[in-house]
């Protein structure tokens, strides 16, 4: 009986893992391919302003939309996902670019993108500041810094985090100035319980396990 109990606990736990499976989170313009540039050219925005929808500058520099071939200046590189990307702070100024989100309590979250410096010799690199705060008050201990040496294509990154409460959350990505600082393919990742599939399957394995016992006693008669 104590080891049917125990390989009860194990298929709950089992299926309590199994339950939280990665859900797509609401993220505006995540790769940057709003507004629809024509191809080889590129737009810039100044604080204030909207990057299609989602992304507002905040105060200082300007941050650039750059197409796929667009050649202008520098060598840039290739958008990992569509065919444009972010430049956080046109000509290598400080700048920064912010995205509300609302979010859920209590939920795991992992968000993901692309970092990438000039293909060329132009700035000290990529480097990004990002932050996630809620109320004002980053919630990740303060901006983590990614940063990559100059030339280098677009590498994945990643940042993982926590809500503690529902509400308004605000994703900053600060370039702190000098940086060739290039971004695509933002990706917010959550952990929550999914309803159907994974359930019916706890159910019938947990029901399996309890019955198994009742089994046996029949059988030794
Ligand atoms: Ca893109």
């Amino acid at each position: 009986m104590f080891r049917t109990r125990m390989v009860l606990v194990f298929v709950v736990g089992i299926c309590a893992l199994t339950s939280a499976s990665a859900v797509r989170a609401q993220l505006l313009n995540p790769s940057f391919e709003e507004p629809d540039l024509a191809s080889g050219s590129f737009d810039f925005y100044g604080p204030g302003q909207t990057i299609g929808n989602g992304w507002i500058v905040g105060d200082g520099g300007y941050i650039d939309v750059i197409t796929d071939d667009h050649n202008q200046s520098a060598s840039w590189p290739d958008p990992t996902h569509g065919d444009q990307f972010a430049y956080i702070g046109d000509s290598l100024a400080a700048a920064n670019v912010f995205q509300d989100i609302i979010l859920p309590a209590g939920t795991t979250y992992q968000l993901t993108f692309d970092l990438a410096s000039f293909l060329n010799s132009v700035g000290n690199g990529a480097r990004l500041d990002l932050d996630i705060l809620f109320n004002g008050n980053s919630i990740i201990g303060g901006p983590t810094v990614f940063t990559l040496p100059v030339p280098h294509d677009f590498a994945a990154q990643s940042q993982d985090f926590s809500t503690g409460s529902a509400g308004t959350y605000r994703l900053v990505l600060t370039q702190p100035g000098g940086y060739g600082t290039m971004v695509d393919n933002f990706r917010l990742i959550a952990n929550v319980p999914e309803p159907c599939a994974s359930i019916l399957i706890c159910v019938v394995l947990i029901a399996g396990v309890a019955y198994r016992p009742r089994l046996r006693a029949a059988s030794s008669h």
